[in-house]
């Protein structure tokens, strides 16, 4: 199985094209890593799927899972940026939390991009090279909104207001949003993405609803060893599917 997760790298292209920082996502989106539309249904069949860490939760009289909760995320980099977008369908807006601290985005809605870079084959749970890259769907955009998590050679989780970004969320009908971002990699790590560079990557996606913690889909992973998180490869720029004319 960790064969078949190393020889599937998610290829993620680097970006030509200028990109402003609004919401948007129509520039790039197209020119990104992308996989299509995520929701309950598929994660159940993904091979990192655990019904104790993916789940949705209903709370009294609910629209379909699906309505619930579906997503697309794009990712893309640069020599400088991790450029970072979803577009989010979600019933319900829910970033209050009764026990509020600035590093609890699980606690909210929240998507967080975990990235090790490089990947490295050593167990580690936000050690030395282990980052999230955190957004709390939050208009007011407060400054635990952005949020960084990452280690050190002798310190993990390591929690902070994520500075190095630039983002904006435009929000939709019920708790849908758009959210887009680009992460000043190399100011915020001295790293300089380079061509095949490998790195790890996994997304956790927290949708409590009004509810307790729990509420998350976790894309290619299982949580906070970044030894389970998928391969991914920085690859040269893509071109837009194209559409075959009538
Ligand atoms: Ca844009
Ligand atoms: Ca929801
Ligand atoms: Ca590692
Ligand atoms: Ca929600």
């Amino acid at each position: 199985m960790l064969l078949l997760c190393l020889l599937a790298a998610l290829e993620i292209p680097r970006l030509a094209v200028p990109v402003t920082i609004d919401g948007n996502l129509s520039e790039w989106k197209e020119r990104a890593f992308h996989d299509g539309v995520w929701d309950v249904y598929r994660v159940e069949k993904s091979d990192w799927y655990d019904p104790r860490i993916n789940r949705l939760t209903r709370h009294s009289v609910e629209p379909s899972p699906s309505d619930d909760f579906s997503a697309r995320y794009y990712t893309a980099w640069d020599d400088r940026y991790l450029y970072l977008g979803a577009e989010v369908v979600d019933n319900v807006n829910d970033v209050e939390d009764p026990a509020h601290e600035p590093k609890r985005w699980y606690f909210k809605d929240a998507i967080c991009w975990f990235v090790e870079i490089p990947r490295d084959t050593v167990n580690e749970r936000f050690g030395e090279g282990d980052h999230a890259f955190c957004f709390v769907a939050d208009a007011r955009r407060p400054p635990y909104a952005a949020w960084h998590r990452s280690g050190t050679k002798v310190q993990s989780y390591r929690e902070e207001p994520l500075e190095a970004a630039e983002w904006a969320l435009k929000r939709g009908r019920n708790g849908d949003f758009t959210l887009e971002a680009k992460v000043d990699l190399q100011r915020l790590t001295g790293v300089t993405p380079r061509l095949g560079d490998t790195w790890g990557l996994s997304l956790v996606h927290t949708d409590p609803d009004g509810g307790d913690y729990g509420g998350h889909l976790i894309l290619y992973g299982k949580g906070d060893d970044d030894n389970t998180w998928g391969l991914a490869r920085l690859v040269a720029e893509r071109a837009p599917v194209e559409r075959r004319p009538d």
